[in-house]
């Protein structure tokens, strides 16, 4: 519920109300289901996602031990949530956990990586890079994970008639699909990795999807092998990841 002065907030505010009264006549509106929550739980909720967030690590050694359909429809259900351009939600996930679909997956990805890092498709300087992750060619995890999630990039929508109409912002709205998909396998206990086998044609191909998809990234998830190891790697601090510009700091971009 509204309260008035919220409304005569909205009033004083804003000369330009959305929706217009036009645009509301014209297009279906409802109102936003949001309930104002007070600094201090603000703070609780958001440290406790932050500790949690920061508990998430890329890993590289899966168990086999099955994980229900159910689960990874519900991470892709929240990855679906995400903002997209015009709300095309440009995006397809493939879900595959049929280990002979796997294995074709595996050995094509391991054939290209095979070229990347054994015949310098890859430069020094991007191998120097992956040095301390200790990443090559062997990629047995895309067997071993019990499922291996596609994503794919709608470049544009194709309507039933087969006409076409065109998607605004693919990388940056299935980008952010692909955040929340990371957040929502982690958040239920289970792990993934983002992993981008270069060039992956193959899994449009292999998976038998539609010209006008593109693959994006792969998400093997699983729960983690136990007392799998990943890279000691600290996160940037704040400070080296957040500018801040209030009015003292205006005041010198203006001079
Ligand atoms: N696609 C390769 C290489 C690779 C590239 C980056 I950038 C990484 O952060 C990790 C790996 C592979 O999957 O091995």
């Amino acid at each position: 519920m509204m309260k008035s002065g919220d409304a005569q907030e909205g009033r004083t505010l804003y000369r330009h109300p959305y929706p217009s009264p036009g645009l509301a006549a014209e297009y279906p509106f409802v109102t936003y289901d949001h309930q104002r929550i007070d600094d201090t739980t603000m703070r609780q909720r958001s440290e406790a996602f932050q500790a949690s967030a920061n508990r998430r690590r890329s890993v590289r050694m899966f168990s086999s031990h099955p994980v229900p359909l159910d689960l990874i429809e519900s991470a892709v259900g929240t990855a679906s949530t995400a903002p997209s351009g015009a709300h095309k939600q440009p995006w397809t996930f493939v879900a595959v956990s049929d280990p002979v679909l796997k294995s074709k997956i595996r050995k094509s990805a391991e054939a290209e990586e095979h070229e990347n890092y054994l015949k310098n498709r890859m430069n020094a300087e991007w191998q120097e890079a992956l040095a301390p992750l200790g990443t090559d060619h062997h990629k047995e995890f895309l067997e071993v994970a019990p499922w291996l999630v596609v994503l794919f990039a709608q470049r544009y929508e194709v309507l039933d008639d087969g006409s076409t109409r065109k998607n605004y912002y693919v990388k940056e709205s299935v980008g952010m699909a692909a955040g929340l998909f990371v957040a929502a396998i982690h958040e239920m206990g289970l792990a993934t990795l983002p992993h981008t086998p270069s060039p992956m044609a193959f899994l449009r191909t292999v998976l038998n999807r539609p010209n006008h998809e593109r693959p994006f990234v792969m998400f093997p998830v699983g729960h983690p092998l136990p007392g799998t190891r990943v890279p000691d790697l600290a996160r940037k601090t704040l400070d080296e990841v957040l500018v801040v510009v209030d009015s003292a700091e205006a005041d010198v971009l203006n001079s």
